[in-house]
């Protein structure tokens, strides 16, 4: 489902209520994926702590959100905004692309927890919509 005019503009407006915290959301996002969804693990195996809060989780969370932002200011173009995030999780990471859902689930759930003024149904409503898309751009270079 395409993203509307007014589901950009919900989008950058709480994107603007939030992005100071995105370093937060996005190490327990990244966190409860690992541990609520453990199959995602194995795509990190490779590092020492997987636990919630080490420094490689909070890091990792950092280097997702910074994506994200990305994503929030060329959501005009977001194909154009992932492709090469695309090319790299599908020829070299090699990660299944429904995992791309799981973690947008994390992201809207600590969205929720952490902002609940914020995260009307309205506001839910286009985030979720943006993030599927960003799943189905990321899923792009699988084809
Ligand atoms: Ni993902 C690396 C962004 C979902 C597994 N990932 C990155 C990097 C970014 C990124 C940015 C760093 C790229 C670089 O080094 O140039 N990943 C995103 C975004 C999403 C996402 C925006 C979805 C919202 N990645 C996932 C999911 C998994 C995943 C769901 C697996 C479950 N990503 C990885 C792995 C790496 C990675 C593995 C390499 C980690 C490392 O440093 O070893």
């Amino acid at each position: 489902m395409s993203l509307t005019v007014d589901d950009m503009a919900a989008v950058k407006s709480l994107w603007g209520k939030i992005s100071s915290r995105a370093d937060d959301i996005g190490a327990e996002a990244f966190a409860r994926m690992l541990c609520v969804y453990p199959q995602t693990k194995t795509y990190f195996s490779h590092w020492s702590d997987l636990s919630p809060g080490s420094a490689q989780v909070k890091k990792h969370g950092k280097t997702i959100m910074g994506a994200v932002a990305d994503a929030v200011a060329k959501i005009d173009d977001l194909p154009g905004a992932l492709s090469h995030l695309s090319e790299l999780h599908a020829s070299k990471l090699r990660v299944d692309p429904a995992n791309f859902k799981i973690l947008a689930h994390n992201l809207i759930v600590v969205v929720g927890m952490l902002f609940p003024a914020d995260f009307t149904p309205e506001a839910h409503l286009s985030f979720d919509k943006f993030l599927q898309n960003l799943a189905w751009c990321l899923a792009e270079m699988y084809r």
